[in-house]
């Protein structure tokens, strides 16, 4: 039995096959070993202290014959695993390349654009004070494009709730990039002819062209004797450079506190048009301002949104698409 036990275990080539001959051998219920030790019970008196002993040595051999077994069937699965093994003509899994958001992209074709105009880049803060924001800028106290429900104020939270932060002016996401103006002006003395792009922020609803936080580019130019016709080449080179030379624009009379005059300026998409910025001569109050004397220098500055120029020109007809981080739209670009 012990021999025919050991046999059984090592021609074992499966765990099932290994279970099935345990169950034969070792059972609990009717397996050979418990057979043998049942017959044990008929072997005569004189007999038993011998026969006793061995069936024991028998059960310990058999025992130690299926842990090695099992053990040796266990360390052969792990050398080969089961299952089909692996291809290695097969093709590799293809990297997925990670790629600047079409937005940036953007941005730095305007940069590159408006370099090669003669416009270098300039930096402002997101976070703004009021008088960056709106004071310098020609936009009176009582003005309504101050209203707070037109603006993100920063409060600082109190225990009685939400108070205005403690500085001398108070502080807001900025809401156009017109404020880099402001601040390029205090730092620098005139020729000047600066960039600015970076993200603004307004209470505006979401809809197809309009979206709480978006983009601008801000230009200005200061120098002698600019005039209207040097602001409206200016664009019209940088629309044809940016959008192809097929691109029509126009230039709408509009309002703006801070130049004067102001135009409106749109672009031709299909059989419509969509305003893309506003823009205008600086006035002579923004000017003196930051120190400047408007007898002697004179200016343009625009500010265009980053957004629509891009929808405009890769075919986006929703700005939302730029914010949803769907991989299908953005590896487009
Ligand atoms: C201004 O922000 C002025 N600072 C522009 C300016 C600069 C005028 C310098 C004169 C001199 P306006 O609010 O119209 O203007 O915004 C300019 C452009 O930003 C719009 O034409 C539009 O293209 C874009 N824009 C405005 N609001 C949104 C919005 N919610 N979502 C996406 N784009 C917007």
């Amino acid at each position: 039995l012990e021999a025919a036990a050991v046999a059984a275990f090592s021609a074992a080539t499966s765990p099932a096959a290994l279970e099935e001959a345990r169950i034969e051998f070792l059972g609990a219920k009717s397996g050979k070993l418990k057979d043998a030790q049942k017959g044990l019970g008929q072997v005569a008196k004189e007999d038993k202290p011998g026969a006793g002993k061995r069936f024991n040595e028998a059960k310990q051999a058999i025992e130690a014959a299926f842990e090695k077994a099992s053990a040796d069937l266990k360390a052969r699965e792990e050398v080969a695993p089961s299952g089909p093994l692996p291809d290695p003509t097969l093709p590799g899994r293809r990297v997925r390349l990670g790629r600047l958001h079409p937005l940036s992209q953007t941005i730095d074709e305007l940069k590159d654009i408006m370099g090669r105009l003669g416009f270098s880049v300039a930096d402002g803060p997101e976070i703004e004070d009021d008088y960056h924001n709106f004071e310098a800028l020609n936009i009176p106290l009582e003005h309504p494009a101050r209203d707070p429900l037109d603006n993100f104020y920063l409060s600082v939270a109190t225990q009685s709730g939400p108070v205005a932060a403690p500085t001398a002016s108070p502080l807001l996401l900025r809401s156009q990039t017109s404020t880099v103006q402001i601040r390029v002006m205090e730092n620098r003395q005139p020729p000047i002819r600066i960039i600015s792009l970076g993200r603004v922020y307004r209470p505006d609803a979401a809809d197809a062209t309009h979206y709480p936080m978006f983009h601008q580019m801000e230009g200005l130019l200061i120098d002698t004797s600019v005039t209207m016709a040097d602001l409206k080449s200016v664009l019209r080179l940088f629309a044809v450079s940016y959008l192809g030379p097929e691109v029509q624009i126009r230039f709408r009379p509009s309002f703006f506190p801070f130049t004067e005059p102001s135009v409106e300026v749109d672009m031709k998409w299909g059989e419509r048009w969509m305003e893309f910025g506003g823009a205008g001569m600086v006035d002579p109050n923004v000017l003196r301002a930051v120190g400047y004397d408007p007898e002697k220098v004179s200016g343009f500055a625009f500010g265009l949104g980053i957004e629509r120029l891009c929808m405009r020109r890769h075919g986006v007809t929703d700005i939302r698409e730029f914010y949803k981080n769907d991989i299908r739209f953005l590896q487009q670009f």
